[in-house]
């Protein structure tokens, strides 16, 4: 069913094609930047705002998880995209009390989420009473009561789901845990469970930690970057800097990707005159690979390393390393026939591909959501560190495991204990120091969390951050699902979907973002954030609130704590919403890496976490040591006539947060209900450049899941894929589609056919 978003709807979809971009960021970045934030906030206080993001006196850039340069610090240290997220929190249009009292939640559950998103800061607590359709203000006080009640008549903790998104700080994420660990369950899924899940899994398992390996430093003095199933010209602009960087020192760059994304074709930095005007060439190779085809091309190679003399770093190997005998027996009988096959690439190119990496003594490898998220996607990060274990390429300077995280702090929001499957020491840790017994089994991830909802096993969904029903996959089982809740409640700076797709009583309390100034009866308080290589600093907003009435996420946490808990608990939740340090102080007692932790935050630019495998060659792994793995290559096989979707990023989005409809990297404008198709594939489905088709899901479980309306775009993919926008395509995400072991949902590989509309 389509539903079609009311006239005034700026979602109109009419997508309009021009030729894909050549090179990334340059003026137009630059102009789009000023004209987007004079839109959202004016001039004088985009000014005031943007000069703030990234600088050591100032806030955490909303944007994504990217490290900021630890010497001096470029006066704009931000990017265009995020000077869009900035612009949309820092925004002075207002969703106020009168705004609900207009737009029932019927009407807004008709509205796209770009219109959504679009309405501004929400300005009051609001409620929406069984049956009601217009949500109502409600003091704070009653809010909490609401949630007690409902919290105490269930039959057991485990009734309740917590999610966390990844803009929540330390402080925050420290303390929702411990609330939730408090009322008794480890239900606490995040939105790592849909992004980073493989990468932590398949790392923990063979290097002892679950996080990257690099610093900024590591990948200046690379040898050989290679980029894998990322694309951050659009989504880590910060990281072509870091690129060109490495460039200007003889680095060799290979991007593996389905698609020819602009940035790693050429980058015209706006910080160097020089770059701005002729652009930097940063891809050497690009492997224009088939969706899921990296398990394979990876074993390929490490066969080719393993048959090469003198190739394999012999010495690490032996003193490092567990499992090498029973994986290169495996990876000796890697075939070329089947890798071209499942790759899509030809024999010259991973031919040149070995020749680089042989070249290279320093190679790191950096990815995202395009291996994190398949089937095999752990099978394919295992296969990355076997590439980079033959080599000796961990824990050497210049090289080492590079997962680009995505959320600006969702790998700090998992080091606070933001985790449904919680290590026994963490859990001690919490014991000791808090005197109260946390639960020990573990609780739900998100897509265990939709069936507990959907079979009425959770009864009370509550969300710090994020917006759940449009990140979810299986759309129309996951809304049917929280429809079925007793109660939903969202912590939020802007409204979304999840505010409208509700149970049957709703919540939404307002916060605080990273922009806003944080003024508790202790004073001014600032909190922290850890970024993609293991760094924690301070974050400062310095702008006034949008609304008196917000209350910070720390202070949310603490108050609702002692509405549900009561005197039976001991933990001092006033003091910690009074003064923040108090809640450092803890961390620092039960976190491992944070001794003095507000000593070491209050250095300009903040402190590095330690890492074992990086630091000392130490690989705290069950057998002590590196570990190489044998898992069977796996690649998807897509029935005749059918496409493997992969469902991705506009340039003009975050995550389900819509700030326009423009792709300006790939030519499209004005729309987001297209799909990318290599033109031999359009041609032999027979469907014109321009066609209007429905993408229609095809899996296992013989269940049919329609994504309507879509505009048929020849693009250079590669053979056999498409491609189109996330979260709009969520309705063709199968909910038990996952990756094996960490349960990420599939959303880079969907069998799809295109149908022809008549319309
Ligand atoms: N502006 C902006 N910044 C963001 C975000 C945003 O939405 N907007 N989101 C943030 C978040 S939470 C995250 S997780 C990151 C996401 O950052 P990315 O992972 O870069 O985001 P995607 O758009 O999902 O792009 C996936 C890339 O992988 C490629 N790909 C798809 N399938 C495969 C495959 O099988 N193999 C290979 N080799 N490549 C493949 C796609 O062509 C695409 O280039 O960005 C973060 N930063
Ligand atoms: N099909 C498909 N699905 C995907 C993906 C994909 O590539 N394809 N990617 C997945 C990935 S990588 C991720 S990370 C998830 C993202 O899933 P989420 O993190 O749940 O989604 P976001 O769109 O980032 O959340 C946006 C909302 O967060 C709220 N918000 C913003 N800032 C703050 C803040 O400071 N505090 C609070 N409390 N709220 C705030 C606003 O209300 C905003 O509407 O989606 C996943 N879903
Ligand atoms: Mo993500």
């Amino acid at each position: 069913m389509v539903t079609k978003p009311p006239a005034d709807d700026p979602a109109q979809d009419a997508p309009v094609i021009g030729p894909p971009g050549r090179a990334a960021a340059g003026l137009p970045a630059v102009a789009h930047t000023v004209r987007v934030a004079g839109e959202q906030m004016g001039a004088a206080r985009s000014l005031r705002t943007l000069l703030k993001v990234n600088q050591k006196d100032g806030f955490d850039c909303p944007g994504c998880a990217w490290p900021e340069e630890s010497g001096k610090r470029h006066r704009a240290e931000f990017c265009e995209n995020g000077a869009k997220a900035v612009a949309e929190e820092a925004t002075l249009r207002r969703v106020t009390p009168e705004f609900f009292a207009e737009h029932p939640v019927t009407e807004l559950a008709g509205r796209s989420g770009y219109w959504l998103g679009q309405q501004g800061r929400i300005t009051e607590p609001m409620y929406l009473a069984e049956g009601a359709d217009h949500y109502t203000p409600v003091s704070w006080e009653q809010a909490f009561a609401v949630v007690a009640e409902e919290l105490a008549a269930l039959s057991s903790p485990d009734e309740a789901v917590f999610y966390t998104s990844g803009r929540t700080s330390n402080e925050a994420a420290f303390l929702f845990q411990l609330f939730v660990r408090e009322f008794g369950t480890n239900n606490l899924p995040d939105c790592s469970n849909m992004c980073h899940e493989s990468s932590g899994s398949a790392l923990t398992e063979t290097l002892g930690v679950g996080k990257g390996s690099v610093s900024l430093e590591d990948l200046h003095r690379a040898d050989l970057i290679v980029v894998a199933g990322q694309n951050p010209g659009t989504n880590h602009p910060r990281m072509l800097i870091a690129l060109e960087k490495a460039k200007a020192a003889g680095a060799r760059i290979i991007s593996v990707n389905p698609l020819p994304e602009a940035g790693l074709q050429r980058f015209k930095n706006p910080q160097n005159p020089l770059s701005l005007l002729r652009g930097t060439p940063l891809a050497d190779l690009f492997l224009q690979i088939r969706i899921g085809g990296d398990q394979a091309l990876f074993r390929l190679l490490n066969r080719l390393i393993v048959e090469t003399e003198g190739a394999v770093d012999e010495e690490f190997v032996r003193e490092h390393t567990h499992g090498f005998e029973e994986f290169a027996a495996a990876a000796r009988s890697a075939d070329w026939a089947e890798t071209l096959t499942a790759t899509g690439l030809d024999r010259a190119e991973i031919e040149r591909a070995l020749e680089l990496v042989l070249a290279s003594e320093r190679t790191v490898v950096c990815w995202a959501m395009g291996l994190t998220q398949h089937k095999h996607a752990v099978a394919t990060i295992r296969e990355v560190v076997n590439f980079l274990l033959l080599r000796g390429a961990v824990g050497r300077p210049g090289a080492g495991v590079c997962p680009v995280r995505g959320h600006s702090n969702v790998q700090g929001d998992r080091t606070m204990g933001i985790f449904e499957r919680p290590a026994p020491a963490f859990l001690d840790a919490l014991e000791k120091e808090f005197g109260f017994a946390p639960p020990r089994h573990h609780g739900f991830d998100v897509v265990r969390s939709i069936r507990a909802l959907r079979d009425g096993d959770a009864k009370v969904f509550f969300a710090m951050g994020g917006n759940f029903v449009a990140a979810s996959p299986d759309t129309a089982v996951t809304e049917a699902a929280l429809r079925r809740a007793r109660l939903t409640v969202q912590v939020s700076t802007k409204l979304n979907r999840s505010h409208v797709v509700t149970g049957r009583r709703a919540l939404i309390l307002p916060t605080l973002g990273r922009t806003d100034r944080d003024v508790q009866s202790g004073g001014r308080q600032f909190v922290t954030v850890e970024d993609s290589m293991g760094m924690v600093h301070a974050s400062r907003g310095n702008l006034p609130p949008a609304s008196p009435s917000l209350l910070s996420e720390p202070a949310i946490v603490a108050r609702l704590a002692r509405a549900v808990l009561g005197s039976g608990s001991g933990t001092p939740w006033e003091e910690f919403e009074r003064d923040y340090g108090a809640i450092r102080d803890r961390i620092a007692r039960v976190v491992p890496g944070f001794e003095d932790f507000n000593t070491k935050v209050a250095r300009p630019g903040g402190f590095t976490l330690p890492h074992a495998p990086r630091d000392e060659r130490r690989f705290p792994t069950a057998t002590g040591r590196a570990n190489f793995t044998a898992a069977p290559v796996e690649y998807p096989r897509v029935p005749e006539g059918r496409l493997l979707l992969q469902t991705l990023r506009s340039h003009d989005q975050y995550n389900t947060t819509v700030y326009g409809l423009d792709d300006r990297y790939r030519g499209v404008r004005g729309g987001r209900r297209v799909v990318l198709v290599h033109p031999e594939d359009a041609g032999r489905l027979g469907l014109a450049d321009g066609a209007y088709v429905d993408l229609v899901g095809e899996w296992r479980d013989g269940v049919e899941r329609r994504a309507p309306g879509f505009r048929v775009v020849h693009y250079p993919t590669a053979r056999g894929c498409a491609a189109a926008y996330y979260p709009e395509t969520n309705v063709l995400v199968p909910l038990d589609s996952t990756a094996d072991t960490s349960n990420t949902p599939a959303s880079k590989s969907v069998v799809v056919r295109l149908e022809p509309r008549d319309d």
